[in-house]
């Protein structure tokens, strides 16, 4: 999709199947809230395979591909866009590392998971996939421009 570009940094932020099917969506969300970032898409979503084998574009030749495009498809996933500034390397400390069981205590995995191929939640790894990854799951009109109220006491 079309997304109107913003000068503050954006993180695409996706509670997995697991997640949703586990009822983490409040806690996961919670999280980013209280850290202090901006919600500016969020919606509930059924996700094609094409969609997630370009998501996934990067790990295609990986072993584990068709069994994660597998996982991904399986049930909704919650799609959320996030602002602030370091969201990105911020959202990626509060999710923790890959393997769950390696991720620290206080993370969204290494509180809430235990296996690398159901990590509950992904987190851009970049600006740059930030931007990209809410384009590709995002279409025009589902992205909020809003101020938050609270960002005078944030930043
Ligand atoms: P992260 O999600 O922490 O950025 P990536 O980008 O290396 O990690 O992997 C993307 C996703 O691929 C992971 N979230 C996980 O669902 C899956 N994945 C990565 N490595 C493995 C693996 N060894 N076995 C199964 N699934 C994996």
């Amino acid at each position: 999709g079309r997304i109107v570009a913003s000068s503050v940094e954006q993180s695409y932020i996706m509670i997995k199947p697991d997640g949703v099917q586990r009822g983490l969506v409040g806690e996961i969300i919670s999280r980013l809230e209280k850290k202090g970032f901006v919600l500016k898409g969020l919606k509930l979503f059924q996700c094609p395979k094409d969609l997630a084998q370009e998501h996934y574009k990067d790990l295609k030749e990986k072993p584990f591909f068709p069994g994660l495009i597998e996982y991904i498809t399986s049930g909704p996933v919650v799609c959320m866009a996030w602002e602030g500034d370091g969201v990105v390397a911020s959202a990626r400390k509060l999710i923790g590392a890959t393997n769950p069981l390696q991720a620290e205590p206080g993370t969204i995995r290494g509180d809430l998971a235990v296996q690398t191929g159901r990590n509950v939640v992904h987190g851009s790894d970049s600006p740059d996939n930030g931007k990209r990854e809410i384009a590709l799951w995002f279409k025009e009109g589902e992205l909020c421009e809003w101020e938050s109220v609270l960002t005078p006491w944030l930043v």
